[in-house]
């Protein structure tokens, strides 16, 4: 295979609505360049994308698949991603190798919701993008509608270069760049190239000239000789084109029927020749502050992206050369563990086709196999060198549930799945709660949920069972008490004795110093599980001896962890120690002990205990019109709406809501808001539960 530099590789991103046609415009263009004989489609489960078995079920890409095609001298690496957001994480990695995005938008429907959820995570990225027009062969397809939707989705800076028409039954293209009529046969394929029509000459014409000034605007030097002559040439325009689209300010808009293969080829072409490479792009900045700089001849960094494991190939590592060049057998160094990892195979990837080349260069995608120390998001470099690439932000998982084995011998087996499907997909996350005792997964969506399970079924053989997790309650008290407990044992042999008098009383970060005793010491524990215990000696007199008192102390703690009123982490209690009496004999440690957890107990269900629940900070952002729907729903969930704003056609609410009433929440906002909100939630604190709520808790726990 030839070996392309820099300039001449350009990686893409498919990203688009579900079902719009991103596997089927990558496998035209797969074809087109004469990469496969025979064009597979989605129904026939034969893409060279959607490749795997779950694909194949459900008709759908879930994974981003990296595929490359050859055009005129020039390589397009394309990365076809899944346009349903439950995979959001196959985008995010996506997103971080890619160099410029396609935006397929379905002619029928125009920019969809799927569309708005995909382009407001897309456009964060800031990478030059263009939009094709999918599916102009449909009788529904509605071209100006969905160019319309597209300027309302992204605002004036979307530009035609092309617009569809059918002459005499026939599908054409009239390509306002080059001023030419492409026509179809019903085949697809190579087109004829005609003059445009006499008819088509007006709105040709004006479209061009929006197209050269809409050039002209990103430079200066352009701009005056467009003055000047009063037009561009077609590479001034190119040239415009592509610092448009670097600044992020010109998004061309293209049409094509991927299914009929038509439109494809001058699709490539533009690629080629306009769409920035790597190179094109302003350098990144190493997680040192060096430049990483996209040449073949710079020490050598690589970026891990996604990590797959195939069952008869093992783990298969995909990178994106960022400077340099790799060849089979280099060694290379992790930035992360400064493990050695040795590159025995290098391959390009189309799907589940694999073929060796000799090297990589800079801003080229490719794959190797095995590697022993390696894990997505790491660096691999010339040894020496101080490049660590910056990692990919995955978003915060949206759903969690508890995840057990049907059968409890699978449960070591469920463990090492999940933790492949984690490495795999690090938007799944899997962690055990001590507390809750229950293993939890996290992850995007229902959806996305499905297909962990399915996984789990069919390539582990594990049947799992997911439930509501337990939620985390805490428990506190809101008054002082004061008890005290004798432990005395005196059966046959050594007894046991123990006194201890103790005030408890809530805790809270800059209270003053207890009045009234005598303190002799201080200690501050912070709990594991959030919030202090602060214990205070304020023996007076020896009355017990110091060496118990880390036992007295330790009761304590005991009844912090399994919390009186239902057995959940108490935190946030001051304890002040200030009497008690001792046996010469029979005292020991485990009778302090006892008696302090014995002591601790009574003083903590005198001192009006009171639940408290985790609470939520939550994000959601959804079409003005919908807003009311998703404040009623909010309120219904106990929730305190913290502010609004209006981010575009959106608005953003943020409110704290209750973890308790937050379940099921996406599939709810998903029907109320027919799929257009999405939202985010992470932890905020925990508040005092309402009391009808904690009567039922402790009755029923
Ligand atoms: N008529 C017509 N159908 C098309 C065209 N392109 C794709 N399709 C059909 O649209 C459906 C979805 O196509 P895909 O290529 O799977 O779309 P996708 O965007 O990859 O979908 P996801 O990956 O699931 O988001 C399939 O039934 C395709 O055959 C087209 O140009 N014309
Ligand atoms: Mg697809």
């Amino acid at each position: 295979m030839k070996i392309y530099d820099d300039k001449h590789i350009k990686n893409v991103a498919f990203v688009g609505a579900n079902k719009s046609g991103k596997t089927t415009l990558a496998e035209t263009m797969l074809f087109e360049a004469g990469l496969v004989n025979r064009r597979g489609t989605v129904e026939n489960k034969n893409t060279v994308s959607d490749y795997h078995e779950i694909e194949h079920e459900r008709e759908t890409s879930i994974f981003a698949t990296p595929l490359h095609t050859e055009w005129r001298n020039y390589k397009i690496n394309i990365l076809d991603t899944p346009g349903l957001d439950d995979f959001i994480g196959e985008i995010a990695s996506t997103m971080r190798v890619a160099d410029s995005i396609v935006t397929v938008v379905n002619s029928q429907h125009g920019v969809e919701v799927g569309t708005e959820i995909i382009w407001n995570y897309v456009d964060r990225f800031s990478k030059p993008t263009l939009f094709v027009i999918n599916q102009i062969d449909n009788p529904n397809a509605d071209f100006d509608e969905s160019f319309n939707s597209i300027v309302n989705l992204i605002g004036t800076n979307a530009v035609k270069i092309q617009y569809p028409l059918v002459v005499d039954g026939a599908q054409c293209i009239i390509d306002v760049l080059k001023m030419k009529m492409y026509k179809f046969g019903p085949e697809g394929g190579k087109p004829e190239k005609f003059e445009i029509p006499e008819d088509q000459k007006d709105i040709a014409n004006e479209l061009h000239n929006e197209l050269v000034e809409k050039a002209a605007e990103n430079d200066e030097a352009l701009m005056e000789l467009y003055f000047d002559k009063g037009t561009l040439n077609e590479d001034e325009m190119r040239e415009g084109i592509k610092k448009g689209m670097l600044n992020h300010e010109l998004f061309p808009v293209f049409c094509v029927s991927a299914l009929n293969d038509m439109g494809t080829g001058r699709l490539m072409g533009f690629i080629d020749n306009v769409a920035p490479s790597a190179a094109d792009l302003k350098p990144e900045q190493s997680v040192e502050g060096n430049t990483i700089e996209c040449k073949p001849d710079a020490p050598t960094s690589l970026f891990i992206f996604k990590t797959l494991y195939e069952p008869n190939l093992g783990q298969i590592s995909f990178f994106k050369v960022k400077s340099g060049e790799i060849k089979q057998n280099d060694k290379l160094e992790n930035s992360r563990n400064e493990e050695i990892e040795i590159i025995n195979q290098l391959y390009i990837m189309d799907g589940k086709n694999r073929e060796p080349v000799e090297k990589l260069s800079a801003g080229d995608i490719g794959a190797t196999l095995k590697l022993k120390y390696t894990e997505t998001n790491d660096t691999l470099r010339t040894k020496g060198s101080d490049i660590t690439i910056k990692p990919i932000q995955f978003p915060a998982p949206r759903i969690s549930k508890a995840v057990t084995a049907a059968d409890k011998n699978d449960e070591e087996k469920l463990n090492d799945a999940l933790k492949k499907i984690h490495s795999q997909d690090p938007t799944v996350t899997i962690k055990y709660s001590k507390e809750l005792k229950q293993q939890i997964l996290s992850c995007q969506g229902e959806l996305h949920l499905a297909t962990i399970d399915w996984t789990l079924k069919k390539i582990y053989g594990i049947t799992a069972v997911f439930e509501q997790p337990k939620i985390a309650y805490r428990e506190t008290i809101q008054r002082s008490a004061t008890t005290s407990y004798k432990h005395k044992k005196q059966s046959g042999g050594s007894g046991q004795f123990g006194e201890v008098h103790m005030k408890i009383e809530p805790w809270y970060e800059g209270m003053p110093e207890p009045e009234g005793f005598n303190i002799r010491g201080k200690d501050e524990i912070e709990l594991d599980w959030g919030g202090k215990l602060v214990f205070y000696n304020c023996i007076v007199g020896g009355v017990i001896d110091t060496r118990y008192l880390p036992s007295v102390l330790k009761g304590c703690l005991e009844v912090m962890e399994e919390g009186p009123l239902t057995g959940s982490y108490a935190r946030d209690i001051r304890v002040m120690l200030f009497d008690g009496k001792m046996h010469p004999v029979d005292s020991n440690d485990i009778s302090f002990k006892i008696a302090a957890s014995h002591a601790f107990k009574a003083a903590f269900l005198n001192a009006k205990p009171k639940l408290l629940e985790p609470i939520q900070e939550l994000t959601v952002k959804v079409p003005e019109e919908l807003m009311g729907n998703v404040m009623t729903d909010l309120q219904s969930r106990r929730s305190i709406i913290l502010g609004m704003d209006s981010d575009g056609k959106y608005q953003s609410i943020k409110a704290k809501t209750p973890l308790a009433e937050m379940y099921k929440y996406s599939t709810t906002l998903r029907s109320i808001t027919q799929g257009r909100g999405s939202f985010s939630t992470k932890f905020s604190n925990f508040e005092l539960v309402p009391n009808n709520v904690q009567e039922s808790l402790v009755k029923t726990e």
